[in-house]
């Protein structure tokens, strides 16, 4: 496995796992850490015995947010010439789930890098927020974007504006949080639900994420002409022959991922 700098990996069963690593700067994101993140994601999507990934923190939070020290010197051109969001954009090219585990603090970089992520639990102590305005910037990486999808624009504004934190208990309420639960069972939970989802066809999680996906951008009328390819698709598949099968024959499936 690459050697990692900034997080660690692992693989557990056929879960691939992601461990954010800097925890005396509350897991600060800088370039390099987004990389190997990306990176490690990506080389799980890769690997055939992976289905399922998740990705956590290392110590008293989640992530705290863009790594500030490194930031602070950035100007304009510095900045489109590093085109570091590239990398981040290929975080929603994944196919394969990926669940975020937040404890601690998901702020500003750290709360977007959860919400690229498809299912969200959260230990019930997290604070959520984007403090950027705070720091007389916004979010960058997709904040303004997935936070106003998922709860409206008055109340994503009216959170953006006052860059406050909102408890766990909250973010549930609005929708954003999956899975609530103490935090000293956060990631025994996450890993538990994984597995189970890691025993379901591949092929039909990966279109269903794909359809879901689409449900944000089109119109009902195109997202069903997409699904109903993706349920056409699914009749390819060796894994649709034994699910139907294993019904009728009254067994349990086990399902291949072809
Ligand atoms: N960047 C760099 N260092 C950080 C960051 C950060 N975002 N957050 C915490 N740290 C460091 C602190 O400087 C401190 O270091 P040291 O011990 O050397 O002084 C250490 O982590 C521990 O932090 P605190 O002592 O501050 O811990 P507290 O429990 O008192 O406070 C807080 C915790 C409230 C989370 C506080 O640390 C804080 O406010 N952090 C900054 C939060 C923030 O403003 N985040 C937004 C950053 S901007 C951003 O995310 C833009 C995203 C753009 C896209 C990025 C894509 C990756």
């Amino acid at each position: 496995m690459a050697d990692y700098k900034y997080i660690q990996v692992e693989t557990k069963d056929q879960l691939g796992l992601v461990m954010l690593n800097r925890p005396k700067v509350l897991n600060a994101l800088n370039r390099q850490m987004v990389s190997e993140i990306v990176q490690a994601l990506e080389s799980f999507e890769q690997n055939d015995r992976i289905r399922v990934m998740v990705v956590y923190g290392n110590g008293r939070a989640f992530a705290a947010g863009a790594d500030i020290d490194e930031m602070a010197v950035d100007n304009p051109v510095s900045l489109e010439l590093l085109n570091q969001f590239t990398e981040w954009d290929r975080l929603s090219l994944l196919k394969k789930p990926v669940i975020c585990a937040v404890h601690g603090f998901a702020l500003g970089g750290g709360f977007e890098l959860a919400l690229a992520c498809d299912l969200l639990f959260a230990a019930e102590d997290t604070k959520f927020g984007f403090p950027e305005v705070n720091l007389a910037v916004m979010p960058g990486a997709g904040g303004t974007q997935r936070l106003t999808k998922l709860i409206g624009k008055t109340l994503a504004l009216e959170w953006l504006w006052s860059g406050e934190m909102r408890e766990a208990g909250e973010a549930s309420r609005l929708g954003i949080v999956n899975k609530l639960f103490p935090k000293e069972v956060l990631i025994e939970e996450t890993i538990k639900y994984a597995q189970m989802l890691s025993k379901k066809p591949p092929l039909s999680l990966r279109l269903i994420k794909e359809s879901v996906s689409k449900a944000v951008d089109y119109s009902l009328y195109e997202g069903m002409q997409f699904e109903r390819k993706n349920f056409y698709l699914l009749f390819a598949s060796e894994d649709q022959k034994e699910g139907m099968n294993a019904f009728i024959e009254k067994r349990k499936a086990n399902f291949k991922g072809r």
